[in-house]
């Protein structure tokens, strides 16, 4: 007999599932934000977490908790949002699961069951952070890291991190494919494929790393070319958004969510990370390549994009924020999906218009403070003929 308190649960499961988004008052011209996280712990279903029959779980006992729901890839499929989010397990690991919402800022429903992929590779302890792209080739494409112990090191922590692909039509069958190999780097996280083909080729944004926290001598986000997706081997990675000393990305970055074909430029939302006393700060920024030739950087904006604020700021990771997801619809409408402190998943809108004006109108980074507030004087100077 299923358990009395599970009705109890299931209304405020439902109120939450139920609950509408607003923006927030918010302002910056770039975007909105909206007042509720779309995804949280709590919109697992009851049925992933508890034993739902009295005689086993007599306590109602949450036996298979869920600690977190955070970075999702994102697709619209026939007027629908869908959501594949890493979610995890109070065990540590992270798996894949669907969501679909019809306004892309509320309603969030996880399906009934998580995404199974075929298990190819043995090693694989942790599978997180899918990037999806539906693909010219006519597949959709999940792009995600695959982690694994270094069998090298004896350090207990010491982990390898690969890219893994998978390809679906649907999000309901799914297919593994070899996970990417690049042959001059030892590990790759935040592993992206561009939509369509570049010189008739597959084409990847990498994240070259010599370890598995730290990039090394890892320059930034690189873009490499493969023939066959099926067992993708990249030879050649040339960076194309650079590691920069003294701004967002000294530390290190990675490619987000998969690039917006806009009117001017691919647009990249993409994360940079600085290293503070407080610990790494995880932070949003945008650039765009070239339509014809995406790894060829057009628009660099100087500073940050999108930054933890508020209660966004604390977390399991405090002071992050992260995505790889993004959905543009037809009527250049852009729904960003990004996580906050590696625990929610929060939604942000603008437009692709807004976002080209962004990358081609906001002023580089002008490198040291001298030439900065020179930069701010000028802004100033123009605005004080028009205030008076
Ligand atoms: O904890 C913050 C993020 O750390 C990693 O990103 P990166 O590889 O750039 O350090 C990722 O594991 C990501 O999942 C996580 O949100």
């Amino acid at each position: 007999m299923i358990h009395s308190r599970y009705y109890e649960e299931l209304e405020k499961y439902e109120r939450l599932i139920g609950k509408k988004n607003r923006k927030s008052d918010f302002y910056n011209g770039i975007f909105d934000r909206y007042e509720n996280p779309v995804l949280t712990r709590d919109h697992a279903p009851l049925h992933w977490r508890y034993d739902l029959d009295e005689e086993t779980n007599p306590y109602f006992m949450e036996r298979l908790g869920v600690n977190a729901v955070m970075n999702s890839g994102a697709i619209e499929l026939d007027g629908k949002f869908f959501l594949v989010a890493r979610v995890e397990g109070n065990d540590r690991k992270s798996f894949f699961a669907v969501a679909e919402s019809d306004s892309g800022t509320e309603g969030f429903r996880f399906w009934d069951y998580p995404v199974c992929l075929p298990d190819t590779c043995p090693e694989e302890t942790n599978a997180y952070d899918m990037r999806l792209t539906k693909h010219e080739d006519g597949y959709i494409y999940g792009v995600f890291c695959s982690e694994s112990k270094d069998p090298s090191d004896p350090d207990l922590s010491a982990a390898v991190a690969q890219a893994g692909i998978v390809r679906t039509k649907d999000l309901k069958t799914w297919e593994r494919l070899d996970n990417l190999t690049t042959l001059r780097s030892p590990q790759q996280r935040n592993v992206v494929l561009h939509p369509e083909f570049v010189d008739g080729k597959y084409a990847f944004y990498t994240r070259p790393m010599d370890g598995f926290i730290d990039t090394g001598s890892g320059g930034g986000i690189g873009f490499g070319l493969c023939e066959d997706i099926e067992h993708a081997v990249i030879d050649e990675e040339i960076i194309i958004s650079r590691r920069v000393y003294h701004t967002l990305t000294e530390a290190k970055n990675g490619a987000g969510a998969v690039p917006i074909k806009g009117k001017k430029c691919w647009i990249h939302i993409a994360h940079g990370v600085r290293n503070t006393a407080a610990g790494l700060r995880y932070v949003l920024y945008v650039f765009g390549t070239d339509l014809k030739d995406p790894s060829k950087l057009v628009a660099e904006p100087s500073g940050v994009f999108l930054v933890p604020l508020g209660k966004e700021r604390v977390g399991d990771v405090s002071n992050v924020v992260f995505t790889n997801g993004a959905i543009a619809r037809d009527n250049g409408d852009v729904y960003l999906y990004y996580a906050s402190c590696d625990t929610r998943l929060h939604v942000a809108t603008t437009t692709v218009d807004k976002l080209e004006d962004y990358l081609f109108g906001t002023p580089r980074d002008a490198r040291r403070t001298a030439d900065c507030v020179k930069q701010r004087c000028e802004l100033i100077d123009k605005n004080m003929k028009l205030l008076h």
